[in-house]
């Protein structure tokens, strides 16, 4: 037998070993079954609603897979989907959790401070998907008002009614590096150390972080198994050098209070 003789004799034989095993049961046809049922996020869209005027709107959202709804989700850090509101100069935050309505359907109520543009960001994870976030800018009807300017913070320690809040990134602030976003609690009255955050969302707290033209959302992840403070540890990067805004999230004494801060990422 030459060489070309013995191939097609091969080729046949292995065919027809194929074909014996049965189509559609294959262990190969099987895995790529399961993985094409795995919901990922290049596949899921969220159509965005508006109904009323930035005094009293109703915020729908609308989740897709390749056109379907998606009807299941899962709890993640506490809620089934977590929706952050920012204006478009980044002045008003608001980080809310929509009524689960069915069929991919979220809802809820929101007073704006103004009309104009709004970056709304909801992150969630389907049953048999990853977590995910999405993105869109919409425009709330009514009167708008002047943006505020986005200005680099000197300093990083802010007072607020529940406490003075030093943020101290670690080891430097650089972009494309991993780095440890270190908050410590003060009372204000006192200077002592606050220890008695009270967990939020099954966390010590909770931080969001935006480019400063609103199109980049890091990831942003508490150190699991921290206490009550004074400290608090969350772990994230910037993936580009620029302006950003943090919004740091605690509970104290059932209440919870928001931090800002804006940095400049060399
Ligand atoms: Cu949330």
């Amino acid at each position: 037998m030459n060489k070309r003789m013995f191939l097609i004799g091969l080729v046949s034989l292995l065919t027809l070993l194929l074909s014996a095993c049965g189509s559609g049961s294959s262990w190969e046809e099987e895995e790529v079954v399961e993985v094409s049922n795995r919901i990922i996020s290049d596949d899921v869209k969220v159509k965005w609603e508006l109904e009323g005027d930035q005094a009293s709107s109703l915020i729908r959202l609308r989740i897709t897979n390749n056109g379907s709804s998606i009807n299941d989700f899962e709890v993640n850090h506490e809620k089934l989907l977590h929706l952050i509101v920012v204006s478009e100069d980044l002045s008003y935050f608001t980080h809310i959790h929509p009524e689960y309505k069915g069929n991919g359907v979220f809802e809820i109520e929101n007073e704006f401070p103004a009309g104009g543009k709004y970056r709304m960001i909801a992150d969630f994870k389907p049953t048999n998907g990853n977590s995910m976030s999405k993105m869109e800018w919409v425009t709330v009807e009514g009167k708008g008002k002047q943006l505020e300017a986005i200005t680099i913070d000197n300093s990083l320690e802010k007072v607020v009614p529940e406490g003075k809040v030093a943020l101290l990134i670690e080891p430097q602030l650089e972009s494309k590096k991993e780095l440890t976003l270190k908050f410590t609690l003060t009372d204000v009255n006192t200077n002592q150390p606050l220890s008695d955050l009270e967990p939020y969302l099954g966390s010590i707290g909770h931080v969001v972080v935006l480019s400063e033209d609103g199109e980049r959302y890091l990831h942003v992840h508490a150190i699991e198994g921290q206490g009550s403070g004074p400290v608090a540890l969350f772990e994230t990067e910037f993936t580009e050098s620029g302006g950003y805004k943090i919004w740091a999230q605690f509970q104290r004494n059932g209440q919870v209070f928001t931090v800002p801060y804006i940095v400049n990422v060399p």
